[in-house]
């Protein structure tokens, strides 16, 4: 399948993760798109360059002032002295405005520059940089060239974006993520009509920007796999069973939480009920969100899934024989992350032809 790509990932370096309050080495590396562009050129795919796209499809997932922050976060700490007195040279957020402040009244916009990185991000890890901006916004340029990809007829494509995606919601950031990169391209998948969209999300993490962005719509199914949170894995407050959409959307949202452990065969059958899922609810449409940090060995996430087990899965979803839209997410073990992704890409590519 066509491999979107955007040489702008680079200007993204996530500078580190502030994690307890010490500054420990960023995971989400520009060498980690490098390395899955390798293996796949290896493997022969056909690159495509990422088409720039009006902000219109970024705003359809993401409140215009999260965009506008940012955008212009690095540029305003920058200007505010902050990489000089006293010395940070990336946003890092200091104070959050929790909703338990504000007796249901809206928070003020800050004065302190300081003080403003704390409106949108929901961790201390998800830093910005000179580049972030960029870098982000080209991600969401590649998922949604992939989805037009798609819309033009092509079986599938795969975008080889970074930073990640998954963990934004309309309002908040985190979790080394900025733009929700697979949420736009099911925004944009939706406007097909003719039945709903079905995201399945087999990145360790659970997806809860994903979720939380397309809770209430019926028109995209949103389904993911991911280590339990209630075992104490990021994104810690979200990814229960028990969150299954609301309103219109009631029922339209499916989690299925693994114990910290588990490997290819119940990470499979998970796929497999999720695939099964998509498939009852009529789904037309498949945006893929494929993380690879469920491998055995990803350091970020306790999961044991083999290369042969990313196969499998890759075939599952290939053979729901929808026209699908691939967008990367986490994957944090250099050395495997290409392998990996060239196993799932090769199983969807199996499972549609089977
Ligand atoms: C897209 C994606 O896979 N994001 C996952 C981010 C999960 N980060 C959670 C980090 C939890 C703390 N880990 C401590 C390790 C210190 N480097
Ligand atoms: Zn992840």
């Amino acid at each position: 399948m066509p491999v979107v790509w955007s040489d702008r990932h680079h200007l993204h370096e996530p500078g580190g993760e502030f994690w307890v309050g010490v500054r420990t080495p960023g995971s989400e590396l520009p060498e980690r798109a490098e390395r899955i562009r390798d293996a796949l050129l290896e493997a022969g795919a056909r690159f495509v360059d990422a088409e720039a796209h009006p902000d219109g499809a970024v705003l359809a997932v993401h409140d215009p002032a999260m965009v506008a922050y940012l955008a212009s976060a690095w540029k305003e700490w920058e200007a505010a002295g902050l990489t000089v007195d006293p010395g940070q040279d990336r946003v890092v957020p200091y104070v959050f405005p929790h909703p338990g402040l504000f007796s249901g009244r809206p928070p003020a916009v800050p004065a302190a520059v300081a003080a403003r990185a704390g409106r949108f991000a929901f961790d201390t890890m998800t830093l910005i940089g000179p580049g972030t901006w960029e870098a982000a916004r080209s991600a969401v340029d590649a998922a949604l060239t992939a989805a037009d990809l798609v819309l033009g007829g092509a079986p599938a494509a795969y975008a080889c974006c970074r930073p990640p995606g998954h963990h934004a919601t309309r309002t908040c950031f985190g979790g080394s993520c900025y733009l929700n990169n697979a949420a736009a391209a099911a925004a944009r998948l939706r406007e097909t009509g003719g039945g709903p969209v079905a995201v399945i999300d087999v990145d360790a993490h659970h997806g809860n920007g994903t979720q939380a962005i397309f809770y209430e719509d019926p028109g995209v199914l949103v389904g993911s796999v991911h280590v339990d949170p209630g075992a104490g894995w990021f994104p810690h407050f979200l990814g229960f069973a028990a969150e299954t959409g609301a309103g219109p959307g009631g029922g339209a949202n499916r989690n299925l939480p693994l114990a910290p452990g588990a490997a290819d065969e119940e990470w499979l059958e998970a796929v497999g009920a999720l695939v099964a899922w998509a498939r009852e609810c009529g789904a037309q449409v498949l945006v893929v969100a494929l993380g690879v940090d469920a491998a055995a060995g990803d350091p970020e996430s306790p999961l044991g899934v083999t290369p042969d087990g990313f196969r499998a899965a890759g075939s599952a979803l290939g053979a729901l024989g929808l026209p699908t839209v691939v967008v990367q997410e986490g994957g944090y073990d250099l050395s495997a992350i290409g392998p990996l992704v060239r196993e799932a890409l090769t199983g969807i590519e199996e499972g549609m032809r089977a």
